[in-house]
C-alpha cells in the first residue's frame, strides 16, 4: 500500500515536472519563431509599376481640326484610343471626307459603330475593332478631318 503512494505521488510529480516543462518549452518556442514569422516582406509599396495598364492600345491623337497622324494600324480584336488634345470639340464618326471635302458617311462591313463627341481635352476607345481590313473615321464638324484605321 505504501509503496503504491510513494510511486504514484512520484508518477504525479514526473507529470506535474514535464507538464511544466511542455509549457515553458513551447513559451520559448512561441517566443522563438516570433521574430521569424514577423518580417514583413512588403518592400514594394511605391513601386507599383506605370507599363500594362488598362488596354495597352494604341492611341491616335488630335489637334484643333485634324488627326496628328492620317493613318493607324492596331490590332485585331483591340480598341484605339482617341486623345483629344486641345479645347475643340470633335465629333467622330464612321465615313471619311473625299478628295473633294465633301463627307461620305459610311461604315464598312466589319466596323466597329462609331459616334463619339469630344467635348475637347478628353479621349475616348474606339471599338473593339473584330475584324481585319481597312476603316475610315472622320469628324463631321472639321471638313478633311479624316482617320483611316488599318485592323491587322
Ligand atoms: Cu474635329
Amino acid at each position: 500500500m505504501r509503496g503504491s503512494n510513494v510511486m504514484s505521488s512520484k508518477r504525479l510529480g514526473f507529470l506535474t515536472l514535464t507538464l511544466v516543462v511542455l509549457a515553458i518549452g513551447s513559451i520559448l518556442f512561441a517566443a522563438c519563431t516570433r521574430p521569424g514569422t514577423a518580417p514583413t516582406a512588403s518592400g514594394n509599396g511605391g513601386n507599383t509599376p506605370k507599363t500594362g495598364g488598362g488596354g495597352g492600345g494604341t492611341t491616335v491623337h488630335m489637334g484643333s481640326s485634324n488627326f496628328l497622324v492620317s493613318t493607324t494600324t492596331i490590332p485585331k480584336g483591340s480598341k484605339l484610343s482617341l486623345v483629344d488634345d486641345v479645347a475643340v470639340p470633335h465629333i467622330i464618326q464612321n465615313g471619311m471626307y473625299d478628295a473633294n471635302g465633301t463627307p461620305k458617311p459610311s461604315k464598312e462591313p466589319g466596323a466597329p459603330t462609331v459616334n463619339v463627341n469630344f467635348a475637347g481635352s478628353d479621349s475616348h476607345n474606339i471599338g473593339p475593332f473584330t475584324t481585319a481590313g481597312t476603316f475610315h473615321l472622320y469628324c463631321t464638324i472639321h471638313v478633311n478631318m479624316n482617320l483611316t484605321v488599318t485592323v491587322k
